[in-house]
């Protein structure tokens, strides 16, 4: 048995014809996690050859059978939870309370997925015509290509297999390079849970391994959680393939309006989580905040006051709200972000884009740490940092004159629409709000982050496609048949169309 990581490929463990093999590193304290094959396109072209060959008995199983199987993981998921609670904290470095959640989002996915293969489905029609029943039929697409993000490395996999799985689809998932052990550990319930062969496939890698999947004739279905920039690329490259749907779901530049009518106490709760949460990696995070002149003074100083002190640290631990970023290029990136802020000439109010010696924990001097970054700029200016997706604690206050509708028009200046918030106590702003924000998930009085699965999860404008959850999930990866049968002897048809037949003779 070798200790490196293999994949999953058609019911066995393989090294995959590769000879590359890279770790997985801990975040907070560099330490290594594990060793792992890296895959290769010929590895993904035998882990869809499997899944291809799989699909025709899967999807004659009834679906209540087919759920059963994610029963057993739904039972593993909730019995590990702590344990599994901290692998994920240790790999991908989001704090403890996020990393148990993050396990706790999975199974709650799981629940509803295979919960869904006994509730009664489909809609009957009715005819035109009363000797006709209608009615509609979904069938599995086929092949699914999951491609899976570092973020929410157990949760985010499981909105894409779970429903994909039930529906009757086979599945070949390359989890994310950054979070492989978590991979392999959903690889493995999977096998305890008696998965047929081929039903599910992992295969571990890079971006070279996600393109062979997006790019073999045999998947149907390309579900993709992650950058703006790949998703982009999957979608088109999808789109030349008549048959093939790609379902992406991206990043955002997110914005919490927070109006004069708003009481501070939330709105600054509210920002906080939305900015510093997951330390601002989440693609939901916020990196705009649209507060208006009135309340702007007073909303500035408590913000800052919190961006200041916000326990960075680590994520092992209790008291930490804010983690390591995942990996050193990300800490360059935000780092880049955050001078080219200062270039573009606005005022910054927080730097703590590097920590002082004491503020490291001891035993941790590798991790990849930043603090916040908060600065104030002209909501006017067309300006890069605030119309461009950071991915960490970079967040811009944007101070407006005027009414809802002026905030509202400062929210929605940006190319991306993911999620957003309102902070007000006056109903009328808040369903303007509700009724305009160009976003898939909207939230008032509340952080712009923490959807729950069973509410479709997915964005408008340049952040998305699909929506990578319970229900909408559904969408994706089934097609659908409206079927019609006739009750009666003769052939009577809707619109007075004529049904008989005339000859020459008549
Ligand atoms: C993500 O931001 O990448 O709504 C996913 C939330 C989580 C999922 C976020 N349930 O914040």
């Amino acid at each position: 048995m070798s200790d490196t990581y293999q994949h999953y490929v058609d019911g066995e463990w393989i090294e995959g014809a590769g000879d590359e093999t890279f770790e997985s590193d801990n975040p907070a304290n560099g330490e290594t996690l594990g060793t792992f094959h890296r895959g290769t396109p010929a590895d993904v072209e035998r882990a869809v050859a499997g899944a291809d060959e799989a699909e025709a008995e899967w999807r004659a199983m009834s679906r209540i059978d087919r759920a059963e199987f994610l029963w057993d993981v739904y039972h593993e998921l909730r019995d590990r939870h702590e344990e599994l609670g901290e692998v994920v904290t240790k790999e991908c470095g989001k704090e403890i309370s996020e990393g148990k959640a993050d396990v706790t989002e999975a199974w709650h996915m799981v629940e509803w997925a295979a919960g869904d293969a006994r509730h009664p489905k489909g809609d009957i029609v009715p005819s035109e015509i009363p000797e006709k029943d209608a009615y509609m039929r979904r069938k599995p697409r086929g092949v699914a290509g999951c491609i899976t993000p570092w973020n929410f490395p157990v949760a985010i996999p499981f909105w894409h297999m779970a429903v994909t799985l039930v529906e009757g689809n086979t599945v070949v998932w390359k989890p994310a390079e950054q979070t492989p052990w978590c991979g392999q550990i959903i690889a493995e319930m999977m096998v305890d849970a008696g998965i047929p062969d081929g039903v599910f496939n992992m295969v571990q890698g890079f971006g070279d391994a996600g393109a062979a999947i997006v790019e073999d004739d045999r998947v149907d279905t390309v579900l993709f959680t992650g950058s703006a920039e790949v998703g982009h690329e999957i979608a088109q490259k999808c789109a030349e393939d008549p048959g093939k749907r790609a379902a992406c779901e991206m990043g955002g530049k997110n914005g919490v309006v927070i109006t004069e009518k708003a009481d501070l106490d939330i709105a600054v709760h509210a920002a906080v989580m939305s900015s510093f949460k997951t330390t601002g990696q989440r693609c939901v995070s916020s990196e705009r905040l649209i507060v208006h002149t009135d309340v702007y003074d007073e909303f500035k100083e408590r913000f800052i006051d919190v961006a200041e002190d916000v326990a960075v640290g680590d994520p092992l631990d209790e008291d930490t709200f804010m983690g390591p970023l995942i990996e050193e290029q990300h800490v360059e990136k935000v780092t880049k972000y955050n001078e080219l802020a200062r270039t573009e000439g606005v005022n910054v109010l927080v730097d703590r884009t590097e920590l002082d010696d004491d503020e490291i924990p001891e035993g941790h001097e590798e991790g990849h740490w930043v603090g916040p970054f908060v600065y104030e700029a002209d909501p006017d200016a067309d300006l890069r940092c605030t119309q461009e997706e950071v991915f960490g604690p970079h967040v811009a206050l944007l101070e407006y004159e005027g009414d809802i509708e002026r905030a509202v028009e400062l929210h929605n200046d940006t190319n991306y629409g993911l999620a957003g918030a309102v902070i007000s106590e006056d109903y009328r702003q808040i369903n303007y709000y509700r009724d305009n924000a160009e976003v898939g998930l909207a939230y008032g009085n509340l952080p712009c982050i923490g959807a729950e699965v069973q509410l479709p999860f997915g964005g408008v404008k340049k952040s998305g496609n699909g929506y990578p959850s319970a229900r909408e999930v559904i969408e994706a990866v089934t097609e659908r048949t409206a079927w019609t049968l006739n009750n009666d002897k003769d052939i009577t048809m809707a619109q007075g169309l004529s049904a008989d037949i005339k000859t020459r003779d008549e």
